[in-house]
């Protein structure tokens, strides 16, 4: 699957073409990061899109605006994909970027900035099935066959952004102090509430009650779904297929149980655990997030 003609390789990870040019790349690489910009980063498919959201009204201080009238890469623009410079050449201070970049290929000025960093993970179980649909809805992404050969691909990092383990442990051992803040997809649906009052403190701003509210309710996954700005990427219906599954799907945590034979099971968590040893990873494998 990985050999497609879809893919280009940059730094020994496939990315696809349609999305990522040499020239975008070029940019990211000599981007001049500031000391107030937050990137928010995540391995595709871990709830990037309502990262955005959140981080989008955040910023806004609760006016909808933004996520009303425009689409998610203008909200907050991809930082290395094709065709995004000049928007964010438009953007003002504080400025917002999403990256799926592990950490060893930031831009050169990130490592000296203070910008900050949102890094957001997802069970990896639920990340393969999310993933694995995306590939049968966008056709800029290679057919991914059946559900089992998907998952060894995906176990083998021959898919967008490598292998999930190293994107990871890449972020959780950067040397960022308290520029960094972790959070879960899975605490997100548990406590909306407190994973947005831990990213307020953590960038240093206030919300009132009343927008704090109306943040939450905008981005419950029903209400970002009738929101055709957030359900959509910038693409032609040739390229995302409205009869296959959507971009939004099905916001939940555990979908992967209807997905998994016991033996796929046992095989994805032995890789999984082997590689991650040695790491504090463990709240994304705890019992209660899956
Ligand atoms: S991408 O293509 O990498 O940017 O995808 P990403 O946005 O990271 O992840 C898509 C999955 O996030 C789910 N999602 C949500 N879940 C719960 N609540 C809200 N508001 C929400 N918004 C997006 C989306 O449905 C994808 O997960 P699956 O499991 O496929 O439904």
């Amino acid at each position: 699957m990985a050999q497609s003609d879809l893919y280009m390789l940059y730094h020994g990870l496939y990315l696809a073409k349609f999305g990522y040019t040499t020239e975008s790349l070029k940019y990211f690489e000599s981007f001049q990061v500031q000391d107030d910009d937050t990137f928010i980063i995540t391995y595709p498919k871990s709830g990037t899109t309502w990262m955005q959201e959140i981080l989008s009204l955040i910023l806004s201080e609760g006016d909808l605006t933004p996520v009303l009238t425009l689409q998610n890469f203008e909200k907050i623009p991809w930082l290395e994909a094709k065709e995004n410079d000049q928007l964010v050449a438009k953007l003002s201070s504080p400025r917002a970027f999403i990256s799926h970049m592990p950490y060893q290929l930031m831009p050169s000025t990130f490592f000296s900035s203070k910008a900050k960093v949102i890094y957001l993970a997802r069970n990896p179980k639920d990340v393969v099935v999310s993933l694995f649909y995306f590939h049968q809805t966008i056709s800029f992404l290679p057919d991914p066959g059946t559900f089992e050969e998907f998952t060894d691909g995906f176990l083998e990092g021959n898919v967008m952004f490598g292998k999930w383990t190293d994107h990871v442990k890449s972020w959780r051992n950067a040397d960022l102090g308290d520029r960094i803040l972790y959070i879960t997809y899975e605490e997100m649906l548990q406590d909306l509430r407190g994973v947005i009052k831990r990213i307020l403190r953590f960038l240093n701003r206030q919300l009132s009650e009343e927008a704090l509210k109306q943040l939450i309710e905008q981005s419950q996954f029903k209400a970002m779904k009738q929101n055709k700005m957030s359900d959509s990427l910038p693409v032609s219906q040739k390229i995302m297929d409205n009869t296959k599954p959507p971009f939004l799907r099905k916001g939940i945590a555990g979908d992967w149980k209807n997905h998994f034979s016991p033996e796929l099971e046992a095989k994805f968590n032995a890789v999984i655990n082997e590689e991650m040893e040695g790491t504090d990873i463990k709240f994304l494998l705890d019992k209660e997030h899956q």
